[in-house]
């Protein structure tokens, strides 16, 4: 998107609501043009008046002496609107052909363009109704996948997390207040230097960051969804597994080993949350060259993970399952006890007793009889507090950029600190301090950063 300053003091124009046919459409302008292209389209049925702001009108579109459709109006005045500038919407029948026919009077009338993706909250942004957060947050409800994601969006839009970042500013600007005012006054001037309470607002604002940080991993999961990758041996189960979990027979199940050559992927909705599944082909020697490429894969799907099931379906040892799997982090896995309905059921599998030994997580299932597969779901939600999220105000980062900035300015800080206790001039550890805000600037929207902008606004539909 071309986002020059000059260009926001044009007027733009666009279908708000998706193609198709639905019972109504919103058509959008805004820009100094508006109010003039409505009065002169917009024929109101209670004769002619001038529109007033925030009100809503019924009455005719009319082009070239020709009513295009019924329909109703609504004005909001610069500055009080949405984009800070004057803003008019129709709100017509919906269908393709009416909006696209309003949508050319408007640019037939002759002072409007179309808007480009993203063009109306970039000009939101530019007149300081939202920040640069809140654009993030509105661009991840429109695409949120889940109850979670859009419920953390939500939290967000509210300004949830934009609170906490002006929290880190005012408590930056407060140390910086203090380690600056050493280098303009002489120390003759200023009462004795604190440094007891200097450490206080260091540790306090390295752990206000710190904590804020670690919300990503569970924001991360809530936007993108858990990802669940299923590993095991050939024939232990593991597209039967996927196919109960996900309750329906995606995966090909047959008693052949090897059965399974590609990861399959799938998308099941679990209390709000989105739950990505992914069967492999079973881990075993092999020379067989397209099951080897399927199981590098398997392997290489780790890191992309946040959970893997390891599935087990006989009593083996603890030591040689282990060892096979030895690849999977220990923090990601869950060992699943595959086919316990062949099994009796009172009594601990060996493997089970040296799980216990050994304090690691698993969980008995019989994937072909579907038991104990609510409970695992259950087990999985748990993962990362993602069944804790849904209900909550809690503020969490979403986006790789925020943190990025964020784990930048936390190694300010850190710079500075060391600088601070090892004496160093005021003026380089206040450097590092003022980097510190720049960098919650940059997140807040507060520093600009055009290539950010485009990132973010084409992101959006046309029309918001
Ligand atoms: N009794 C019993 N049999 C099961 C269970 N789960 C799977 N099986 C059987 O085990 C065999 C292999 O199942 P699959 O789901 O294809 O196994 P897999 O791990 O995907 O196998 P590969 O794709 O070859 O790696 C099939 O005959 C299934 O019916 C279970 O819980 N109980
Ligand atoms: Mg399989």
């Amino acid at each position: 998107m071309k986002k020059k300053l000059e260009l926001l003091d044009d007027t733009i124009c666009a279908i708000c609501t998706p193609s198709g046919v639905g019972s109504v459409s919103v058509i959008r302008i805004t820009g100094p043009a508006s109010k003039k292209i409505a009065t002169d389209l917009f024929r109101l049925q209670s004769g002619n008046a001038p529109l007033e702001h925030r009100r809503t009108y019924v009455g005719n579109i009319v082009y070239r002496e020709r009513v295009v459709d019924e329909c109703m109006c609504v004005f909001f005045e610069s500055p009080n609107s949405l984009t800070g500038q004057d803003v008019v919407e129709f709100h017509t029948h919906g269908g393709s052909i009416v909006p696209n026919m309003v949508l050319k009077s408007i640019l037939d009338h002759g002072e409007a363009r179309v808007a480009e993706p993203g063009e109306f909250t970039y000009r939101s942004f530019i007149n300081g109704k939202i920040d640069l957060l809140k654009a993030e947050a509105i661009s991840s409800l429109i695409n949120s996948q889940s109850e979670a994601a859009a419920a953390c969006s939500t939290n967000n839009i509210s300004g949830a997390v934009t609170k906490k970042f002006n929290n880190l500013s005012k408590l930056g600007l407060n140390l910086l207040a203090e380690v600056e005012a050493r280098i303009d006054f002489p120390e003759e001037e200023l009462p004795e230097f604190n440094t007891k309470m200097i450490l206080k607002e260091f540790d306090s604002l390295i752990r206000e960051s710190g904590s804020l940080l670690r919300t990503y991993d569970l924001g991360k999961l809530v936007v993108d969804g858990l990802r669940v990758l299923i590993l095991g041996e050939p024939n232990v189960g593991k597209s039967t597994l996927l196919n109960s979990l996900i309750e329906e027979e995606k995966a090909i199940v047959a008693d052949t080993p090897g059965t399974t050559r590609d990861i399959v992927d799938s998308e099941v909705f679990v209390n709000g949350t989105k739950i990505i599944f992914s069967d492999t082909a079973g881990i075993r020697v092999t020379t067989d060259e397209v099951e080897n490429i399927g199981i590098g894969r398997a392997k290489d799907k780790i890191l992309y993970s946040d959970l893997v099931l390891i599935v087990i379906d006989k009593n083996i040892d603890f030591s040689s399952a282990d060892k096979l799997f030895n690849f999977v982090p220990r923090e990601k896995t869950l060992y699943i006890l595959n086919k316990s309905d062949l099994y009796p059921p009172d009594k601990k599998w060996k493997l089970e007793k040296q799980l216990d030994k050994e304090n690691i997580d698993y969980i008995r299932v019989s994937a072909k009889d579907r038991t104990n597969i609510g409970l695992l779901t259950d087990k999985l939600l748990g993962f990362g507090k993602i069944n804790d999220f849904l209900g909550s105000t809690e503020a969490l980062l979403t986006t790789e950029r925020q943190v990025e900035h964020l784990k930048e300015g936390i190694s300010n800080l850190k710079k500075a600190l060391v600088l601070f206790n090892e004496s160093a001039p005021m003026e380089i550890v206040s450097i590092e301090i003022r980097e510190f805000l720049n960098n919650i600037g940059k997140i807040t929207g507060d520093i600009s950063n055009e290539d950010v902008y485009d990132a973010l606004f084409s992101k959006f539909c046309i029309g918001k």
